[in-house]
């Protein structure tokens, strides 16, 4: 996970098309593994703590930084029933993507690129990623800093290590959280975030800022909280670059498939030259030249929506979240800022997202009629868009691989 963050985007991480995000933490619905025995209290919080100190100084912690670290730190309720709540995604990409890229973020996010246009054209300038590509994380990730999160993590995370679903995940973060504040880099009362860990303007867990987080301006801390957006931004390019970002490459483009398309060439298992999609018939949207390099062609909403045909950096910004969704909105929204227009063949009247309890049943049955989806879990991966297609093909339906109402009443 990328840092597993959870952030406003994450929060609304399409499950239907989602996976784990790269240092983020998402949100999305996951097999429970070991259930919270019983109320948390604060007796059991701080006795959790003193059982923690001696795997935090094996891990390099001092006792004065544990000291200052845990001054004042409490059994926090609420985020053990944030952490506890099953979310439930009911959003097309449609929907998701006009929430994520509309015009007052766009706008939003031109100013920025406007008012640090000294810093970011040096940020790209080193790191090699495009300036309107951080620009647009930071919109996606914090709305350009507005919604950094207020919560004091050596609490949350100490109080999800003690009594979380994910325990052990929480207790790692909480470690690398207390290597931050013994490097200097900020103070506890100032180490705050997303309730789940999710820090500053990019959303980075402790993990990822140990990984990526640099001092970009000098002053001799890496600060990803403060008003200013220096470090987080050059932090999020140095994450991109570090996550095989090509300088020059692509994301991807919207694309128009040919009529009689051979949808079994869909998804990202199938890699082909840009001079080979077009001669399959595949163009731009936009009229533009398709790049040179190696694509892969993805209909994260059916065969009635838009096409993609996603490059090389793709995968950078799929690293930072790994939701479809997430990177074609990152992608798209950069895109915006450059001043290209908007996605041509949006569904007027889409499907309605199925909820939870309807995807599960279509896994289910799915595997019944045939088409292991290799488990009913409510997520639709890899696996049961493959059992998608193969049953498709087999009713004689377009094998988009993708998950509808429509496709659910067939199997009825
Ligand atoms: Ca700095």
């Amino acid at each position: 996970m990328r840092n597993i963050l959870l952030s406003a985007s994450a929060l609304v991480l399409l499950t239907a098309c989602a996976g784990p995000g790269a240092g983020n933490v998402t949100s999305s619905p996951r097999p429970v593994s070991a259930p919270i025995q019983g109320p948390g209290t604060d007796a059991g919080l701080q006795a959790w703590i003193a059982d923690f100190r001696p795997r935090a100084t094996r891990a390099g912690i001092s006792p004065a930084t544990l000291n200052t670290a845990f001054a004042g730190v409490h059994y926090n309720s609420e985020v053990v029933s944030l952490d506890g709540r099953q979310s439930e995604f009911t959003k097309t990409i449609w929907d998701y993507l006009a929430g994520a890229v509309n015009a007052n973020r766009i706008e939003q996010g031109r100013a920025m690129l406007a008012r640090y246009a000294t810093t970011l054209d040096g940020i790209e300038a080193r790191y090699g990623v495009d300036k309107e590509v951080v620009v647009a994380i930071w919109g996606m990730e914090s709305n350009f800093g507005g919604n950094r999160g207020r919560t004091h993590l050596i609490e949350s995370l100490s109080t999800l290590a003690y009594h979380g679903r994910r325990g052990e995940f929480f207790e790692a973060q909480l470690i690398d959280a207390l290597k931050i504040v013994q490097a200097g880099d900020v103070t506890p009362d100032n180490l705050v975030g997303s309730w789940a860990g999710a820090m500053g303007h990019t959303q980075f867990m402790p993990s990822s800022f140990l990984e990526y987080a640099v001092d970009y301006n000098g002053d001799g801390r890496r600060d990803i909280w403060s008003d200013d957006p220096t470090d987080a931004l050059a932090s999020t390019a140095n994450y991109l670059a570090r996550s095989g970002w090509q300088r020059g490459g692509q994301w991807g483009m919207e694309v128009v498939l040919p009529q009689g398309f051979d949808y079994t060439q869909i998804g990202k298992s199938i890699t082909k030259p840009s001079g080979t999609w077009a001669a399959q018939g595949v163009r731009s949207a936009d009229g533009r030249t398709i790049p040179a390099g190696e694509g892969s062609i993805l209909l994260p909403g059916g065969a009635k929506g838009a096409a993609f045909l996603i490059q090389n950096n793709f995968h950078a910004i799929e690293r930072y979240n790994a939701a479809d969704s997430y990177v074609i909105a990152v992608g798209h929204l950069a895109d915006r800022l450059r001043g290209l227009g908007p996605l041509r063949n949006i569904p007027t009247n889409p499907e309605p997202a199925l909820s939870r309890a309807e995807r599960v049943e279509l896994q289910e049955r799915l595997t019944r009629a045939g088409y292991d989806t290799q488990g009913a879990d409510g997520r639709i991966g890899p696996n049961t868009t493959k059992a998608i297609s193969a049953y498709q093909r087999q009713a004689g339906l377009i094998p988009d691989g993708f998950a509808s109402p429509a496709l659910l009443a067939s199997l009825r």
